[in-house]
């Protein structure tokens, strides 16, 4: 191989920290984006069994949160699921108490199996039945209960490797001992729950939803309810009810219905999706991976992917979390049909 007339210039650069443009232009600009994981799928029947020795071998009173992590191992040793996100599994045994604490980094919660157990954010009682959605924005307060008599399991998805990846990540520990955390009733959530109402005189001025919770059987009715959009599933997108917005500014959630034997259309979005199955089964084609899954399976859509999903044996329903916000804000969302 014969040398490059610049190489000593490249050396020379180098060891002043300075970097020529003309060497790396391929690498800090390349012609388009290129995720580096494939779509992934995590089963729920692998996941359960590891729920319940979680539940047996670790205490909760041990542990900040008793949470398994889907990690996709295209981001090396990193604890990440696709570009931004993490999904999570957290499982409480009947009296356990996930202690409360608060992070820059923006979450939700989505209730699998959590009948009987609650979430605290910021003061209020949020109840976690079958399908409900719960906010935990940044730096809100939160804790976890089970109060009921039955192993409780729900869905976690956050941004924390964004969040950490800008190295703007604070956390702040709340202290176990504190009865008054969890001696709370509903309270301010109840002044938005009544959709299309708002109590004047009660201010929000934070960018994300004032609503905490979003019920599951809403959800379903609108389903129900809702037109098939163009790329051939219904959708109903979890809004801010001040604005209509995504109700955290980076993290964005919609449910989306595919109907029986009626594949969507292809798709490729500039952004990172986490689909957790809510109910039925089926089928997705996303880049080179096709992923079969049913009820509780965890899979991604990794960002600028074709994907094309399709039900299998009756209607199916899929919670989406995405990045979307963060790249809209930048102005990098592309969202494109085939
Ligand atoms: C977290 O803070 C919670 O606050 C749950 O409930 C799951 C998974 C990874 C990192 C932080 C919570 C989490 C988490």
């Amino acid at each position: 191989m014969t040398r490059r007339a610049d190489a000593d210039l490249i050396a020379a650069l180098e060891a002043a920290r300075i970097h020529p443009l003309w060497d790396r232009y391929k690498k800090i600009t390349p012609v388009h984006p290129d995720a580096p994981d494939k779509a992934a799928i995590w089963r729920w029947r692998e996941i359960e069994p590891f729920a319940a020795r979680a539940a047996a071998e670790v205490g909760v009173e041990d542990v900040e949160r008793r949470a398994l992590i889907l990690c996709h191992p295209a981001f090396g040793a990193e604890t990440v699921t696709t570009t931004n996100l993490i999904a999570a599994f957290t499982v409480l045994e009947p009296g356990d108490r996930a202690v409360p604490h608060r992070h820059t980094a923006s979450a939700i919660r989505f209730a699998t199996r959590a009948e009987g157990a609650v979430t605290i954010v910021n003061g209020r009682r949020c109840a976690m039945l079958d399908g409900d959605l719960v906010l935990t924005p940044p730096m809100c307060w939160h804790g976890h209960i089970n109060e009921g008599a039955e192993r409780t399991i729900w869905f976690d998805a956050a941004n924390i490797p964004l969040v950490n990846a800008l190295h703007a990540n604070f956390f702040e520990p709340g202290s176990r001992g504190e009865n008054a955390f969890w001696e709370v009733g509903e309270g301010d959530e109840r002044l938005w729950q009544e959709t299309g109402l708002r109590a004047e005189g009660h201010g929000h001025d934070a960018s994300h939803s004032p609503r905490y919770r979003y019920p599951g059987a809403a959800t379903r009715r609108l389903l129900d309810a809702a037109p098939v959009g163009e790329d051939g599933a219904k959708t109903a997108r979890y809004v801010n009810p001040l604005d209509g917005g995504p109700v955290m500014p980076s993290l964005d959630c919609c449910a989306r219905r595919l109907a029986a034997g009626e594949p969507t259309r292809p798709r490729r979005s500039l952004c990172s999706q986490i689909c957790l199955v809510m109910s039925g089964s089926g089928r997705s084609e996303i880049g080179e991976e096709t992923v079969e899954w049913s009820r509780h399976d965890v899979f991604t859509v990794p960002q600028w992917i074709w994907a094309r999903h399709e039900a299998l044996d009756g209607d199916a329903d899929l919670f989406v979390v995405s990045d979307r916000p963060v790249r809209e804000g930048l102005d990098l969302m592309r969202d494109e049909l085939g």
